[in-house]
């Protein structure tokens, strides 16, 4: 029984009265135990003040203890430098820690480090030794640790005393006190912490690049396992005499948070701050490679992992070149009227300890415009005290500079200088360099704020077309354009589009539609309960589009038990909004591998960023028109890509092998190839106004999912994609209109335009079947070849296919946007045709 069931209860509810009837009393069975004691007697007295002067001594003593003896409490302190050895040569034994030669070096070295501490008055007493890791050559140079047992509350002072130390011998050449050895550019500094912890495995490589063959370090199980936890891995890299190394990583998949799992590159054989060139954490995709150089023959690759997460790692070559091969020659004379220079090893990380210098002379009468059209040079901090490019005379630049940065000079000559300190690499600079007439720098033409000349006609527009937005400030608008209060002028066709474009939200003010109306595609205000009520209450009927009649009337979801929900976009949000988690099932989708990395306008994609994009060729040939993956076996794209012509019979499965997982168009080696079992395109599509463009393929046999190979989300038929919302479109089409298409998968963000907008804006060809994305400046769009593709639209951390690339006037057109079908239109025929 239970324990509690004994006795008396206390029922809520019940009087006073009936309690006092339930007590009832245990027996006793001493009456006197029971009694209350009246006092504790002096026994009680005398322990009480006994354990009294116990605490009191404690706390004595733990005072006493914590102003007297804590001082002598030490903190291990471990300072790693570098230091040359002037009058001395390297020998090929001094990489060898083993050999006699290192080892009588070293300890030179370590006695005459023991002098030159000595010469600090505060730095001998906490002295406990140091240790030469490394040699390399030029003349020696020696890589140390030292270990200092410091007091607490000291640290900072000794931190003082061995930079200013260091200092003393970083520059003029020295003699240490005692000793045979002259040292110079003594560079040292604290090990950070975060690189030493006891519950760490530590493992050390020492390799050497030679021009022969290629060496390569990689990450502790890869490429079959994810990275081990709690590891430090550590690889010395050493090339020959007179050479400089190159790492280059071709696979970089790390935890996302540089916390705590990192890879540090250092210009250094020893983990020195000052020489640290890049912390790096994260994924890169080997379409965007990381690759250092060092400034001499030596590199330190240091890996550090916690206990937590489950990822590839990294592989990366070594490799060596001589210094004086000119690959990573820089600067000189330029002259004419134009020209252009970078940075070395631009687009990859210019190397650290480097000085590069251009001097530009144009004819005699002429000024200078420089354009920089990219600019990555380290972090930028003002008076750029690290690494920067100074314009002589005219300013200094550092840290990230928008695209096509303009500097112009009055003078016919400048010299651009480029510094890389010792520490923190970047991507570097292209530039360019063109002449302007000093009494006419933009001739016919509106001169920006920022230099730049741009046509007159484009001022006040609406257009951003100087980039700093000059030309569009102080303007009186026309009739056909919105006057916005802040004396901007925007298309009258973007008032009350949902987007604030003037933004001061003018353009959106007295849209007619209150709060709790649903407006019409043709601009009609209606209840919003009236939406999906079965009856057309705007004139339009656009009121009654894409609802689920019968089932959930005015809901965007209905679940497989009937049950209706409201919340828009409910599908894959990681919430069970149905019940029967129905709003939560067959969610793989939508979903790169990698967590962390053609189209007119845009960039390339990183490898497996896209892993729905199929490209579609016509067998043996090449790339046609692009598909999404949607199931093992089913892909989506276009019905005008399978409408037979008088030459090829696009509507036959045996036309076409799909690629899959692609990224590159030459590389199909690498990419899963099938063939297709059947075609269906939609039945109502119509070739002459693009309505319904969309057709589903079946694979000869099923895929199986990977890291570049997976399924896009498919929308419910009521999602919506709000005007407004950016969207990604994706595909290897022409990069512009006529041109050809891309080598590498392109990928570019655009907004979804409202259809109202759209249709007038395309002459009134727009249907409730398609969707209207772009950006109406021009510039970015779909075009050739990329039809058929996604239009992809992320939502709760998944990409839904929005759309698929149908039609277009032309490409990335000022005011023609591109046309998407409207997948939500087709969910219920996918689902019909393809059980997906
Ligand atoms: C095409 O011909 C095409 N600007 C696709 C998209 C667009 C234009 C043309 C949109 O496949």
């Amino acid at each position: 029984m239970d324990p509690m069931d004994e006795g008396m209860r206390y029922t809520p509810g019940s009087s006073d009265k009936d309690w006092d009837t339930a007590v009832t009393f245990l027996p006793a069975s001493d009456n006197k135990k029971l009694e209350k004691k009246r006092g504790p007697g002096k026994v009680g007295i005398i322990v009480g003040l006994v354990i009294l002067a116990a605490v009191l001594a404690l706390i004595i003593g733990l005072l006493v203890w914590h102003f007297h003896f804590r001082k002598d409490l030490k903190l291990q302190k471990i300072y790693t430098g570098s230091l040359r050895i002037t009058n001395q040569v390297f020998v090929d034994a001094y990489e060898n820690p083993d050999s006699a030669e290192f080892k009588n070096l070293a300890n030179q070295v370590m006695d005459q480090l023991k002098s030159m501490y000595s010469e600090s008055p505060e730095l001998p007493k906490y002295y406990i030794g140091s240790r030469v890791q490394a040699f390399s050559e030029g003349s020696v140079i020696a890589y140390y640790e030292s270990e200092f047992a410091v007091p607490v509350g000291q640290e900072a002072a000794v931190d003082r005393a061995v930079s200013s130390l260091s200092e003393t011998y970083s520059t003029k050449v020295r003699r240490a006190q005692q000793g045979p050895l002259v040292f110079d550019h003594v560079v040292s500094s604290a090990l950070d912490t975060r690189l030493f912890s006891k519950a760490r495995t530590s493992t050390r490589f020492a390799q050497h690049a030679r021009s022969s063959a290629e060496e390569t370090i990689k990450s502790p199980g890869f490429p079959d396992q994810p990275y081990t936890p709690n590891s430090f891995v550590q690889w010395q890299l050493r090339g020959d005499p007179g050479h400089v190394l190159k790492l280059s990583f071709d696979t970089f998949y790390l935890e996302k948070n540089c916390t705590n799992d990192f890879v540090r590159v250092y210009d250094s054989l020893v983990t020195m701050d000052k020489h640290l060139m890049a912390e790096k954490c994260g994924f890169y995709s080997p379409s965007n490679p990381l690759t250092f150089i060092s400034s001499r023959n030596v590199m330190l690759v240091t890996f550090v992992t916690n206990e937590e997460g489950n990822f590839p790692g990294f592989r990366a070559r070594v490799t060596q070149f001589s210094r004086d091969s000119g690959e990573l020659a820089c600067g000189g004379k330029l002259s004419g009227s134009s020209g252009s220079f970078k940075s070395p090893n631009f687009p990859s990380y210019y190397p650290p300890s480097t000085t590069c210098q251009w001097d530009i002379e144009v004819p005699n009468s002429k000024f200078i415009k420089l354009k920089f059209p990219k600019f990555m040079v380290s972090t930028g901090s003002p008076n750029c005290p690290g690494d920067n490019v100074q314009i002589v005379g005219k300013s200094t630049l550092c840290g990230q500079q928008p695209a096509n940065t303009m500097v112009t000079v009055n003078s016919n000559q400048v010299s651009v200088v480029f510094k890389s300190d010792s520490s923190q690499v970047d991507r570097g600079f292209s530039a360019t360099y063109e002449v302007f007439e000093p009494s006419d720098p933009c001739p016919d033409q509106f001169q920006c704020n920022n230099k730049r000349c741009i046509d007159p006609s484009l001022r006040c527009d609406g257009w951003n077309d100087c980039g700093d937005g000059t030309e569009e400030k102080n303007c009186k608008c026309d009739a056909s354009m919105i006057q916005c209060r802040n004396e901007v002028c925007k298309p009258m066709f973007w008032r009350c589009d949902g987007v604030n474009d003037c933004g001061d939200d003018t353009d959106e003010l007295n849209c007619g539609c209150k709060i709790g109306e649903f407006k019409c595609k043709n601009d009609q205000c209606v209840s919003e309960k009236l939406k999906c009520d079965g009856n057309p209450d705007c004139k339009d009927g656009s009121d009654e589009d894409g609802c689920t009649r019968d089932i959930c009337k005015a809901s965007t979801f209905a679940c497989n038990n009937g049950k209706c929900i409201t919340k828009q976009n409910p599908m894959c949000d990681g919430q069970d909004d149905c019940g029967d988690n129905s709003d939560e099932s067959s969610c793989d989708c939508g979903k790169k591998a990698y967590t962390n990395s053609r189209i007119v306008g845009g960039q390339e994609a990183d490898m497996g960023e896209f892993p729905w994009q199929v490209s579609l060729h016509v067998k043996n040939t090449a790339h046609v028109c692009g598909a999404s993956i949607i199931s093992d076996l089913w892909l989506v794209t276009a019905a005008h890509c399978v409408q037979d012509d008088v030459k090829i019979k696009y509507a036959q499965a045996g036309t076409w092998e799909a690629y899959l997982g692609l990224h590159r168009q030459t590389e199909k080696q690498k990419a899963t190839k099938r063939f297709l079992k059947q075609i269906i395109p939609h039945k109502n599509y119509n070739s002459h106004t693009y309505d319904n463009d969309i057709a589903l393929m079946e694979l000869d046999s099923p895929v199986t999912f990977s890291a570049t190979i997976r399924p896009i989300c498919l929308p419910t038929a009521t999602d919506v994609f709000p005007t407004g919302e950016t969207v990604t479109i994706s595909g290897w089409g022409a990069t512009r209109e006529g041109g050809a298409g891309a080598p590498v998968l392109q990928k570019a963000n655009v907004r979804i335009i409202n259809g109202t907008v759209c249709d007038e804006l395309m002459n009134g060809q727009i249907t409730s079947r398609m969707t209207c994305a772009g950006v109406l400046s021009g510039g970015v769009d779909a075009c050739q070849g990329d039809s058929g593709g996604p239009m992809s639209f992320l939502t709760n951390d998944r990409m839904f296919l929005a759309g698929v690339v149908s039609w277009g006037d032309g490409c990335a057109r000022r005011n023609k946007p591109g046309i998407y079908t409207n997948v939500p239109k087709f969910r219920a025929w996918i689902k019909e045709k393809t059980g997906v």
